[in-house]
């Protein structure tokens, strides 16, 4: 049977965002969904919102606090109603606002005590959020200076022990998806068994490199040759989504199975990249395959074993 998204979230995963207003954490989730758009015109998040999505077969609530000062002392005084049940925390901070820097870090100490107090001991990510790759060289340096400082400052005063860091700007995509992925990820035991079914795959179609998103832009698994083969294609990903994406008007007339034919081609260096929708069961978006090879061609059996294959790991 298909364990499709519902909407009852009793038995979702919980995964929590947490920070400062205009901290970027509503940003974030919007980027993973590819609404650009709507980057630019947002307003503070109200509350908390909620949103369910399937990640690998499971349904994860995802809850985006809005940080606003008002909310983020509700939220301290009804801790069973806001943190309790997170499985894994994401705290947001932007280091492009220096000014609020401790009240970030004293906000971010006062979540870890109510963790504390409901006596859960979730992971937590920090993301140095807003480290924009169009920074000077000055205010790159003053950036990184000011996150190894921070980085410190947290370890030192929070005793935890998985704390874990990452750099993230919504203007280069590459370093959400990364972030995401992984978190998501350690959630899901049988991420090697997908890995390993891609890199079986890979072999068999003579790739250098094979990754699979879904429709979150998260990264489910890879197979990569090598390094440079995985840098080329963790930075050309995201924009294969969004290209793919803009496609959208076409393929909606398109029968199912005229949608199953399309791909987009890319030709670079003597190799080919090759992006294309994979559908694992009608009521679940779809997921994609990026693939590397020399030569233009892919065989349609080849990828249907490889969508039955996955259908069977997330599935059944
Ligand atoms: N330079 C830069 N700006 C960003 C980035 N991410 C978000 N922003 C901007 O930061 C502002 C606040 O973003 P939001 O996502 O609304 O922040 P939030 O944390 O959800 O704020 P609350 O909902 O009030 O808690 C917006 O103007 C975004 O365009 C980033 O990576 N770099
Ligand atoms: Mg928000």
């Amino acid at each position: 049977m298909i364990n499709y998204l519902n909407d009852e979230d009793h038995e979702a995963q919980k995964i929590l965002f947490t920070g400062l207003d205009t901290a970027g954490k509503t940003s974030i989730i919007m980027a993973l969904q590819r609404e650009f758009s709507k980057i630019a015109i947002l307003s503070p998040t109200r509350g908390a919102q909620r949103r369910i999505f399937e990640f690998l077969g499971k349904n994860i609530s995802e809850w985006d606090l809005g940080g606003q000062k008002s909310y983020r002392i509700s939220y301290l005084k009804n801790p069973n109603k806001y943190f309790d049940n997170t499985e894994i925390l994401i705290y947001v901070i932007d280091i492009q606002d220096k000014d609020r820097k401790n009240e970030s870090l004293s906000y971010l100490k006062d979540v870890m005590k109510k963790l504390d107090e409901l006596e859960i001991a979730p992971p937590i990510y920090i993301f140095f959020h807003k480290f924009d790759p169009v920074l000077s060289k000055s205010a790159y340096s003053e950036y990184s200076d000011l996150i190894v400082n921070l980085k410190q400052e947290i370890k030192n005063s929070i005793d935890h022990e998985e704390l874990y860091f990452y750099n993230t700007s919504v203007y280069e995509f590459p370093t959400l998806i990364k972030a995401m992925s992984e978190i998501l990820l350690s959630l899901y035991p049988k991420a090697d068994l997908i890995d390993k079914t891609i890199t079986e795959f890979a072999r068999k179609v003579k790739s250098d490199g094979v990754a699979i998103l879904d429709d979150n832009s998260l990264l489910i698994g890879s197979y990569y040759k090598n390094e440079f083969t995985k840098n080329i294609l963790n930075a050309s990903m995201p924009y294969f989504l969004t290209l793919h994406d803009s496609f959208h008007v076409v393929d909606k007339n398109l029968t199912a199975n005229e949608r199953i034919k399309n791909h987009v081609m890319v030709q670079r260096d003597g190799r080919y990249f090759i992006f294309k929708q994979i559908f694992l069961h009608e009521d679940i978006p779809p997921y994609y395959l990026l693939l590397v090879k020399e030569k233009p061609d892919f065989d349609k059996g080849d990828i249907n074993s490889l969508s039955n294959l996955l259908r069977e790991l997330l599935y059944k």
